[in-house]
């Protein structure tokens, strides 16, 4: 897969099915299969041994149905414990900074470059991934881990601007609002730099990846002109806000959106006209993980379609199981084919990513 166009719709992910030469009811008989419980296997190469008790995730927070940690400890008699984060920053530094015991931690893919160059994500072993087949073709063998070596993808989604339509007037659908005064405290941007800063590229119309010095100068000064109109720089807890009322408009993420707008009817979502950014997150085990036996059963249980289809029911994300699809029950606001083509895959920064972090501080100091 290549990281430009971005990752598909819904309709998309079916027309590709199709396009392979599987109905969609074959589809429901391959997730079955894949689904059933694994038998013995004999020893491999990669042989983990026994199955432990534990199983330690630092995860992304609302990112997981109700019953999917409780369903896999029953079933499995492995205690999990889970730490949540914010922000892909928030992780990696805590990762860096020598943070152990944890077994696997879900990335957005334009982070698996630096986790890769800092060795410290460990390859998965596929015997214990019989599930894999239900992953969208789109999904396997990603330019982000060829041949998927390393990581089972987990969700994807844009971002945009959530807001309160009984509130605000007209519609918002451009980066711009975040620089009207008319709104001022009743806004929130996301506490996230490469969704601020990548926004104001795109407002400007630059990419949201760029790292040319200029571009992320004009950037930054817009970011620091929107600031005295903003609330504050928040993230998923941003939902209660914006349900409540005490926020109008926020910059979100489309499956936090879409949760919050189970709750409040009167939020919509807008995917901004000068365009936006569509991310992946997906799975990674690593080197120090110590559970790796159950890491993998985690991973293959992920990987069961009505595991998968639950998760983006709760939260609202795409599923990239193709499998799980035809099994999802709520309303996923998938980019419908206009938006699609304003969205912009966030990618690495390689050594931008500096730069990048120079400004953020800067912004958020300023
Ligand atoms: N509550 C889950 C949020 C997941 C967001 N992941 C990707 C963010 C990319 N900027």
């Amino acid at each position: 897969m290549t990281e430009s166009p971005a990752p598909p719709s819904r309709r998309d992910f079916v027309g590709r099915a199709i396009a392979l030469g599987l109905s969609v009811p074959g589809l429901a008989a391959v997730a079955t299969a894949c689904g059933r419980a694994d038998g013995p296997r004999p020893a491999t190469a990669g042989d983990l041994g026994p199955l432990e008790k534990r199983l330690n995730l630092y995860l992304w927070s609302d990112y997981l149905a109700d019953d999917t940690i409780s369903n896999f400890e029953r079933e499995f008699g492995v205690k999990v414990t889970i730490d949540t984060y914010e922000s892909n920053e928030e992780m990696a530094a805590k990762l860096l900074a020598g943070a152990t015991g944890y077994d696997l931690v879900l990335p957005s893919t334009y982070l698996f470059p630096l986790l890769f160059a800092k060795n410290l994500i460990a390859p998965l072993e596929r015997t214990y991934l019989g599930n894999w087949p239900n992953i969208a073709p789109l999904f396997q063998d990603p330019a982000w881990d060829p041949s998927s070596a390393h990581s089972v993808p987990w969700g994807w989604g844009t971002t945009g601007i959530a807001f309160r339509r009984d509130l605000v007037g007209p519609r918002p659908d451009s980066w711009g609002v975040f620089l009207d005064p008319r709104y001022r405290a009743k806004m929130t941007m996301l506490d996230d730099h490469r969704d601020v800063i990548g926004s104001f590229l795109r407002y400007r119309g630059r990419s949201l990846n760029s790292v040319d010095p200029a571009e992320l100068a004009q950037a930054k000064a817009d970011a620091i002109a929107a600031k005295p109109n903003l609330k504050a720089y928040v993230s998923a807890a941003v939902k209660g806000q914006l349900i409540a009322g005490d926020v109008w408009i926020a910059q979100l993420w489309s499956g936090d959106a879409a949760q919050a707008m189970a709750e409040q009817p009167e939020i919509e979502f807008v995917v901004p006209k000068e365009g936006s950014m569509i991310f992946a997150d997906g799975l990674v085990m690593l080197k120090s993980a110590p559970h790796k036996r159950a890491a993998h059963e985690f991973l293959n249980y992920v990987l069961r379609p009505e595991v998968a289809a639950a998760i983006a029911d709760k939260t609202g994300y795409g599923t990239p199981n193709l499998a799980a699809l035809p099994l999802t029950k709520s309303k996923i606001p998938y980019p419908n084919a206009d938006e699609l083509n304003r969205l912009e895959f966030q990618t690495d920064l390689g050594r931008g990513a500096e730069l990048w972090d120079r400004l953020w501080t800067e912004i958020k100091s300023g």
